[in-house]
């Protein structure tokens, strides 16, 4: 069976609908290479002496590992020569990262997490990157986090790349879901599936239960039900995985369905859970969105969330949109 690259099926999806002007070819053609060569380092593993930690803390206050370090650093110097980006955000990195004056600016703003699943890198579980890409407004002279602060419907594409088996990308640009493969032989990501579609229903669900005695009621009522299974409410029985990687656990719904949840809990009001809204959530809505499955914090829309920090955090629901709507239904009730 023919395949083809992921720079033929750029070029073709310009072509046909002009919806990937060549800046933002160049972005995701950038990003997409930066994903190889963090694949390859996470690839290594100890033998790149690139396990363990890094003994610095992150904004988040979370040790770093060296390999968080290594990605968000390959991230940058991959993406700041190029002229297609005005600036750069990152969870590693407490304030945002202009293009240095020395290289051309462009339109579009890059925010990413460079190694999410942090936990799982030195026990080889699978870990990802997440990206998504914003246009700079309109004038922008020197970029600053205000600018960044623009809600999930105003971005231009979003992707991940999944470091697990096989090693793939996933992008959308809003119109369908496709996925690449890493052809490591030739060094190239070939297109493997596309316009990927989450069941709308689901027996299976994702959530660290061991934080059950701390969530809110809505919570509790939900996923109660999930447990009671064919001798409760929802007169059937549910699985469950959690694999702490949020890309992990995300890709298994693209491909069969599930919902994913992080919520808020009563541990501390002032964290509205754990993920970060503007490079994990949104990017992550947007791809599930795309494959017709849904995204909210509990009481809205992931993508009509208007940000007001940088590094906030949302509660999130995401996947097989009927169990989304129940879970939401629940908050609402
Ligand atoms: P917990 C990884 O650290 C992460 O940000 C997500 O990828 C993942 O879904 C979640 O946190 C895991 O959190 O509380 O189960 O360790």
């Amino acid at each position: 069976m023919k395949r083809i690259s992921l720079t033929q099926y750029l070029v073709e999806e310009q072509r046909s609908n002009n919806s990937i002007p060549a800046e933002l070819r160049l972005l995701i053609e950038v990003v997409a290479r930066a994903c190889k060569t963090i694949s390859h380092a996470v690839g290594k593993g100890a033998l790149g002496e690139v396990l363990g930690t890094a003994d610095t803390e992150n904004v988040q206050g979370e040790v770093q590992k060296k390999l968080d370090i290594i990605s968000n650093e390959i991230l940058l110097e991959a993406n700041e020569w190029g002229g297609h980006l005005a600036a750069m955000a990152s969870e590693e990195m407490e304030s945002i990262h202009p293009i240095p004056n020395r290289y051309p600016k462009g339109e579009y703003m890059l925010l990413f997490d460079p190694l999410d699943g942090s936990s799982n890198i030195d026990v080889n579980v699978s870990i990802g990157t997440i990206f998504s890409v914003l246009k700079a407004p309109e004038g922008m002279a020197q970029p600053t986090e205000q600018d960044f602060m623009q809600a999930g419907t105003k971005q231009v594409a979003a992707g991940y790349a999944v470091y697990g088996p096989q090693t793939m990308l996933v992008l959308t640009f809003g119109n369908g879901v496709n996925c690449f493969t890493l052809d490591r032989e030739m060094g190239s990501w070939v297109l493997t599936q596309s316009n990927m579609q989450i069941p709308p229903t689901t027996k299976e669900f994702a959530i660290n239960m061991s934080n059950a005695r701390h969530w809110h009621p809505p919570v509790q009522r939900y996923v109660n039900e999930l447990l009671a299974g064919d001798t409760g409410p929802r007169g059937t029985n549910f699985n469950m995985r959690w694999i702490a990687s949020m890309v992990a656990d995300v890709h298994r719904i693209l491909n069969r369905g599930g919902i994913f949840m992080y919520p808020a809990d009563l541990r501390d009001t002032s964290m509205p859970g754990k993920l970060r809204l503007m490079y994990e959530a949104n990017p992550m809505a947007f791809i599930v969105e795309q494959a017709g499955g849904a995204a909210t914090d509990g009481q809205q829309r992931i993508m009509d969330i208007a940000p007001h920090k940088l590094h906030q955090r949302v509660p999130v629901y995401l996947g097989s949109k009927d169990e989304v709507a129940r879970v939401t239904a629940y908050h609402q009730e």
